[in-house]
């Protein structure tokens, strides 16, 4: 933009009354006053602008990463997708390395947006089983970096020996974000050992070699928005692992349509349970520790609407996510107050099985994102 006309003048023309014709004496020369307040509004712009430079350091010093997660104690089992996740301000790019102790065992990921604030990371096979690994994720530009607050493991399968971990404080049902029901109750119903109980179990087995094994998933709807706000409600089972699904298999969820209690066995682990449960022949045996059939009328491996509610195609992705929302809008609509699902292969005589985590096992992993649950959009 042109801006006003200015010209350097003879002192003799310049007005002495001008303050700053005065303040801009250059050698013998007088500057015109309008040539002054052009000068003065330069530097004006040039303290303003510093002011704005020094605010925008501010912020830059004000730059953070911070690894959320693996952020200490967890399990990620070699071949299996993990992922890492951060917050971050004033990155734009981020280097994720895998140290073991201190040194730098492999770099995940050279260069990733720092607003994406996750990443998938295939665990090699042959990655070394220690116990002793963190992730330190660094913007590329420098400045700033973070690393997990304590060491988690790689491990080649889960350590379903370990004693139970105490109940986190608070309870995790508490800690769901506003868009988040987590279940209530998960278990596998397992046909070979049709009176074994899973309630406690890690994780939830959907398989067919050797048996027909089914997952079976259940949520309170007392948190559960209203019907006429609901958009779009989405069951999501975090994958532990898969196997021979070769280029990927279709899992179906089915809406369970009896009542059933979770129990506290886990059979892999030699747990019979005590008390109530669920089992492949009862939705309620009444006496888990026996070995035996305590049911009136059996189930036989669920009672659900024959056709899925909807399909996933399984390949190893972390997650499997499937769209449930005209189930827990009829659930409403007849006021029910829990759903469950039924969770298999379709069709369910295929190879293949996948592991997904269930709630016992988030718990005992204090890992919320293992947490099977179900995600509320609204309007
Ligand atoms: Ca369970
Ligand atoms: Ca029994």
């Amino acid at each position: 933009m042109k801006g006003p006309s200015s010209q350097s003048v003879d002192t003799k023309s310049v007005p002495t009354h001008s303050l700053y014709g005065h303040i801009f004496i250059v050698g013998k020369k007088h500057v015109h006053p309008l040539a002054a307040w052009l000068a003065i509004g330069v530097v004006s712009l040039f303290t303003f602008t510093l002011i704005i430079e020094y605010g925008r350091s501010q912020i830059a010093s004000g730059a953070y990463i911070e690894v959320i997660s693996p952020n200490g104690d967890e399990y990620w089992v070699r071949q299996s997708p993990q992922v890492v996740t951060w917050n971050s301000s004033g990155a734009t790019n981020v280097r994720i390395d895998l140290l073991r102790g201190s040194n730098v065992s492999s770099n995940i990921v050279n260069s990733v947006s720092a607003l994406a604030g996750s990443y998938t990371w295939n665990v090699p096979k042959g990655q070394v089983v220690d116990s002793n690994y963190s992730v330190r994720i660094t913007s590329t530009a420098g400045g700033v970096s973070d690393s997990s607050n304590a060491t988690f493991s790689i491990v080649e399968t889960l350590p379903d020996e370990l004693p139970p971990s105490p109940l986190p404080s608070p309870d995790p049902l508490l800690q769901a974000p506003a868009n988040v029901i987590y279940a209530s109750k998960d278990a596998t119903l397992k046909k070979p050992h049709p009176n074994s109980n899973t309630g406690i179990a890690k994780l939830m087995l959907i398989k067919k070699g050797g048996g027909i094994n089914r997952g079976i998933v259940g949520f309170s709807l007392a948190d559960m928005p209203g019907a006429d706000t609901i958009n779009k409600v989405t069951l999501r089972m975090y994958v532990s692992s898969v196997a021979n699904i070769g280029t990927g298999k279709y899992v179906g969820v089915y809406r369970i349509l009896e009542d059933w209690t979770e129990g506290n066995g886990d059979f892999d682990a030699s747990i019979a349970g005590t008390g109530t449960g669920v089992t492949w022949i009862c939705a309620i045996d009444l006496d888990l520790a026996d070995g035996r059939t305590n049911c009136g009328n059996p189930w036989n491996g669920g009672k659900y609407v024959s056709a899925p509610t909807d399909v996933f195609l399984q390949i190893s992705a972390p997650t499997a996510t499937w769209n449930v929302t005209s189930d827990i809008l009829n659930a409403l609509q007849s006021g029910d107050t829990e759903v469950s699902w039924l969770i298999t292969k379709t069709p369910e005589t295929q190879d293949g099985s996948a592991r997904y985590h269930t709630r016992d096992g988030a718990i005992y992993y204090n890992n919320m994102d293992f947490m099977p649950q179900l995600i509320i959009e609204t309007n």
